[in-house]
């Protein structure tokens, strides 16, 4: 637990700091919500220490953040929306006006106002959460289109490399540093055995056919805030991997984390399937906002699912390997528990193939 009270010193709070937080469930970043006194109104904010093990340049990350975020902030203002400053994240200004601050120990902090009436789910529980997710991601998308200005910092060289992933994950196998490939043989084998998909996307990238655009590549379910009321996606976040990327992989994860019977470390494999309702939901909402999708694209929205599920097991698995240095666990095995959990619902997304395909095709009109 950091001192959030001398945090709060390095912004333009306004209001006086009453306690903080840990808050959230987020693997990378330390979240904190931290409630104030502003003129006598109770007041929320999020106070969130950026992982420099993961974003080695957290100014890169932020410079990226606060231009997104000044974007959607003006698009929403522009449009009339009464409630703008509830449906984008905005920066609190430090002392300096800079839209983080460096505490004494060097680490980077930011500071958002907290979006009340609205949460993130680590588990989805209706197929209108789902539609209403994809929907708001899509929606991300066509904002994030219209960025003016230089092409955006990438926060995290080759994020969504999946043949980048396999190597990293071939040489944690060589390393052993932790000494659990042995016990892990089966999951390194069921990983192989799916070398020649790992290409596939990237491949459509390299002769242009899927084109680069400004995605968020880190759609998964909680990290898009749903109205507690109505359900409507109001606010998508976590936008630290906003950069250049692919379409795809942003509909993949959010069929990796909208679509399971379970949730994403459930350690018992037989909870785990996919629900095609919410795959539909899912196809439905985002075609009602992506809307300028390609026919390449089209075509594998279906298999993005697969091979995100296939990328994330396979970082879960090289992080376990490598002795849990980069996600956050709560026990031990944590990130082999999450592995297993990501290839049984890959498998089951195998299963539900053609099924999948022929949802696609008849919301997109493309055949199957
Ligand atoms: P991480 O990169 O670690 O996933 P996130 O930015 O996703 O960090 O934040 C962690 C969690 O904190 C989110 O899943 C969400 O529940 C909550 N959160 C983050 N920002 C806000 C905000 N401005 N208002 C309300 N909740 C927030
Ligand atoms: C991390 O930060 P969070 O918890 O939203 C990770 C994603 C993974 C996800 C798996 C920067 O997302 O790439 O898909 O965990 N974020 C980063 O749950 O690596
Ligand atoms: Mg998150």
């Amino acid at each position: 637990m950091h001192d959030l009270r001398a945090i709060s010193l390095l912004f333009q709070m306004r209001a006086d700091f009453v306690e903080a937080q840990v808050y959230g469930s987020g693997h990378i970043n330390d979240t904190y919500c931290a409630l104030y006194n502003q003129a006598g109104c109770s007041i929320r904010y999020i106070h969130q220490r950026i992982n420099h093990h993961v974003f080695k340049n957290p100014v890169k990350v932020m410079e990226n953040v606060a231009r997104v975020t000044r974007h959607a902030l003006d698009t929403l203002l522009a449009e009339g929306n009464p409630e703008a400053h509830r449906r984008t994240l905005t920066c609190v200004p430090a002392l300096d006006g800079k839209p983080y601050a460096i505490d004494a120990e060097g680490n980077l902090w930011r500071t958002y106002p907290f979006i009340e009436g609205a949460r993130g789910y680590d588990e989805i529980e209706c197929n209108e959460q789902a539609f209403q997710a994809a929907k708001a991601f899509g929606a991300f998308q066509n904002l994030t289109a219209n960025l003016s200005g230089e092409r955006l910092h990438e926060t995290i060289p080759d994020f969504h490399h999946t043949p980048k992933r396999l190597e990293a994950l071939e040489a944690a196998v060589k390393s052993d540093l932790a000494g659990r490939a042995a016990d892990a043989q089966a999951e390194i084998d069921f990983a192989r055995a799916r070398a020649a998909d790992c290409s596939r996307i990237t491949d459509l990238i390299a002769s242009g056919a899927v084109p680069e655009r400004v995605t968020h590549n880190d759609t998964k379910l909680n990290n898009v805030l749903l109205d507690e009321a109505t359900a409507e996606g109001i606010c998508v976040i976590d936008l630290d991997t906003t950069m250049p990327g692919s379409a795809l992989y942003d509909f993949g994860d959010m069929v990796r984390t909208a679509a399971p019977t379970t949730r994403e470390d459930d350690p018992d494999v037989s909870h785990i399937g996919v629900n095609l309702d919410r795959f539909d939901a899912l196809v439905r909402g985002y075609l009602s906002t992506a809307t300028f999708l390609n026919e390449a694209e089209l075509a594998n929205l279906a298999f993005s699912g697969k091979l995100i599920t296939l990328e994330c097991g396979i970082r879960f698995l090289t992080d376990h390997l490598n002795g849990d240095t980069y996600f956050k666990i709560k026990r031990p095995g944590h990130n082999l528990d999450r592995c297993r959990n990501q290839f049984a619902f890959l498998r089951a997304l195998e299963e539900n193939m053609a099924a999948m395909e022929e949802i696609v095709a008849r919301a997109s009109s493309v055949p199957a």
